[in-house]
C-alpha cells in the first residue's frame, strides 16, 4: 500500500476561511491539518483557524448582505444554485478524489456522495420557481386568505466529517434558495471539501456575504454560533452531545433549530426473505461508509429459522471485503476518519467482548505494514448481542454490527424499539401484511423495506425521532420550510360593500 501522491486542487491550494467574498486567514494561533487517514503521514493542507472574532466578521458579512440577497428573486437565486450545480458537476471526479483522501471513503461511494449532493443542490434550485405557499377560500364572501414565505434572515450551518460534501448541500441549497445568508461552520477534519463546496457558489456568482465559511476548533469559536442574536436559525448535523447543546441554547433563546443526531438502525431479517437481497442490503448497510454514517445498519435482528444460514452467507460475504484506503481501486471499505474514532471503534469491540457477546469475525485495528500509518479497523461482527448491553444501545460509528435473533414478530420489533434512537431500519421479507405491521409499530422517521437501512432522496423528508433528532425534517419541502417564516394574508375585496361579518 503505497500513499496515493496527492494531487494537487485549486480547492486544496486554498485552505482559507471565506468571510464576505474574500479567501482569508483565521484569527486562532491554532491550525487546522487535514491528513489522509490512510496514510496519517501525508497532510493535505493547512488552515490557519477562524476563532471567535473570524465568526463575529462572518455574521457581520451576512448580515449586510441579506437585504439584498433576500430581494433577488427565487427563481434568480435558483439560476445561480443550478450553475453551482453545474460547476460541481464539471468538478465532481476531483473533489470525490479529495473527499477519499481526506475523509478516508473509497472512491465510489465519494462519487455517490457527489452526486448526490449535486442532485439536491439541482433540486432546491428548483424550487425557486415552486417556492409558494397555499391559497384558501374564506369563511367570508369575497375574501382571499393565503400565505407566503420569507427567509428568516442569517443562519448557522453545522456539519460533521462523515458527508462532507452531501450534507453541507443539503443544508446550504435549502437556505440560500429560501434567502437566508449563511455561516457554515464544517467539521474540522474535512477543510478542503468544505472549500470545495463554497468556491463552486462562488464561481456561480452567489454575491459576497452571502454565504460565509468558518474553520476551525469549536473550542476556539465557542457557542457564538448558536448564541449570537443576529443568529435566527441553527441546523446541525452530528453528535448527540453537541446536538443537545446546540439544542439548549438555541431552545433558550427561542429561534428554530434543526438537530440531526445518531442512530443504531435495525435491520429485521425474517424467514421468508429473499436472503440474497438481504445480505446485499446487510452489506451496504453495516459496512458501506465504514460504518461511519447515522443511518448504519448497526443492529441485526434474524428470524432464528434464517439465522445460521445467514450469518454464513454475512461472513462468507465479509471475508471478501478488502480493507484499504480510499483510493485504491481494490478497497471494499476504507479506514476510521481519526484515530479519535478508531479507538472508539476499538473501545465498543472490547465492550462487546467484556458484556459477553460471541465475536464472529473482525474486532482488530490492522497494523501490517503501511496499514500501521492509516486508522484501519477491520470490519467486526458480534452474535447473541443482549438488548440490554451497551453494544445494543449505544452508537458506534464504525463498521461493527450487533446481532440476534428471535422467531416471534411482536419480539422483533420490540427489539427494534429498545434503543435511545430512532432514526431508520429495514424490514426484509416478502409478507405484505407483516411488513405493513412493521411500518406502522417500528419508531423510526424513516422505514426500508426490502433495501438497506441508508441513503435518502433529495425530494422526500429525511430525518429521525427519539435520540435522532429534533426539529423540522430536512431535504425536500421541508428542508427549504425550516429556513423561512409564514405569512398568513387575509385580504377582504369587497370593496364599497361592507363586508359582512360571520363573527
Ligand atoms: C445517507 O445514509 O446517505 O450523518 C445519509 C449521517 C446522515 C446522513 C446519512 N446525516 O450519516
Amino acid at each position: 500500500m503505497t500513499p496515493t501522491a496527492t494531487k494537487t486542487t485549486p480547492e486544496v491550494s486554498i485552505l482559507k476561511q471565506y468571510i464576505a467574498g474574500k479567501w482569508v486567514d483565521g484569527s486562532s494561533s491554532r491550525e487546522i491539518v487535514s491528513t489522509n487517514p490512510a496514510d496519517n503521514r501525508q497532510v493535505l493542507g493547512k488552515v490557519k483557524g477562524a476563532d471567535k472574532s473570524d465568526v463575529l466578521k462572518a455574521i457581520d458579512a451576512a448580515q449586510k448582505a441579506f437585504p439584498g440577497w433576500k430581494a433577488t428573486t427565487p427563481p434568480a437565486r435558483g439560476r445561480i444554485l443550478m450553475k453551482a450545480a453545474l460547476i460541481l458537476r464539471e468538478r465532481k471526479e476531483e473533489l470525490a478524489r479529495l473527499m477519499s483522501l481526506e475523509q478516508g471513503k473509497i472512491l465510489p461511494e465519494a462519487l455517490g456522495e457527489m452526486e448526490k449532493g449535486i442532485t439536491l443542490i439541482e433540486w432546491f434550485a428548483g424550487e425557486g420557481l415552486r417556492m409558494g405557499g397555499i391559497t384558501q377560500p374564506s369563511e367570508l364572501a369575497k375574501n382571499l386568505l393565503y400565505t407566503t414565505r420569507h427567509p428568516r434572515g442569517v443562519v448557522s450551518i453545522i456539519t460533521p466529517w462523515n458527508f462532507p460534501f452531501a450534507i453541507p448541500a443539503w443544508k446550504i441549497a435549502p437556505a440560500l434558495i429560501s434567502g437566508c445568508t449563511v455561516v457554515f461552520k464544517p467539521a474540522s477534519l474535512v477543510p478542503a471539501l468544505a472549500v470545495g463546496i463554497v468556491k463552486a457558489f462562488e464561481d456561480a456568482g452567489l454575491p459576497p456575504g452571502v454565504l460565509n465559511l468558518v474553520m476551525g476548533a469549536g473550542s476556539a469559536m465557542g457557542d457564538i454560533l448558536v448564541e449570537e442574536p443576529r443568529i435566527k436559525a441553527v441546523s446541525f448535523t452530528g453528535s448527540n452531545e453537541i446536538g443537545k447543546r446546540v439544542h439548549t441554547i438555541a431552545g433558550a433563546r427561542g429561534i428554530p433549530v434543526v438537530c440531526e443526531m445518531g442512530g443504531k438502525n435495525p435491520a429485521v431479517i425474517w424467514d421468508d426473505a429473499d436472503l440474497e437481497l438481504a445480505l446485499a442490503g446487510v452489506m451496504k448497510g453495516a459496512f458501506g461508509s465504514t460504518g461511519q454514517r447515522c443511518t448504519a445498519t448497526s443492529r441485526l435482528i434474524l428470524h432464528t429459522k434464517i439465522a445460521d444460514q445467514f450469518l454464513k452467507m454475512l461472513l462468507a460475504e465479509v471475508a471478501k471485503i478488502k480493507v484499504g484506503p480510499g483510493l485504491d481501486k481494490a478497497s471494499g471499505m476504507g479506514p476510521a476518519v481519526d484515530e479519535s474514532q478508531m479507538n472508539t471503534d476499538l473501545e465498543y469491540i472490547a465492550i462487546g467482548k467484556k458484556e459477553g457477546a460471541k465475536l464472529l469475525c473482525g474486532g482488530n485495528r490492522i497494523t501490517t505494514g503501511d496499514y500501521a500509518h492509516g486508522w484501519f479497523v477491520e470490519p467486526t461482527i458480534f452474535d447473541g448481542v443482549s438488548p440490554k448491553s451497551r453494544l445494543w444501545q449505544e452508537e458506534v460509528f464504525g463498521p461493527v454490527l450487533a446481532v440476534t435473533r428471535t422467531d416471534d414478530f411482536d419480539k422483533a420489533v420490540e427489539l427494534a424499539n429498545d434503543c435511545p434512537f430512532g432514526l431508520t431500519c429495514a424490514f426484509y421479507s416478502q409478507d405484505l401484511t407483516l411488513a405493513m405491521r412493521f411500518t406502522e409499530e417500528i419508531e423510526a422517521g424513516m422505514v426500508h423495506l426490502n433495501s438497506p437501512t441508508i441513503g435518502g432522496e433529495a425530494q422526500v423528508p429525511f430525518g429521525g425521532v427519539k435520540g435522532s433528532g429534533v426539529g423540522e425534517r430536512e431535504m425536500a419541502k421541508e428542508g427549504m420550510h425550516f429556513f423561512t417564516e409564514q405569512k398568513t394574508v387575509f385580504l377582504d375585496y369587497t370593496g364599497a360593500r361592507r363586508a359582512s361579518n360571520l363573527y
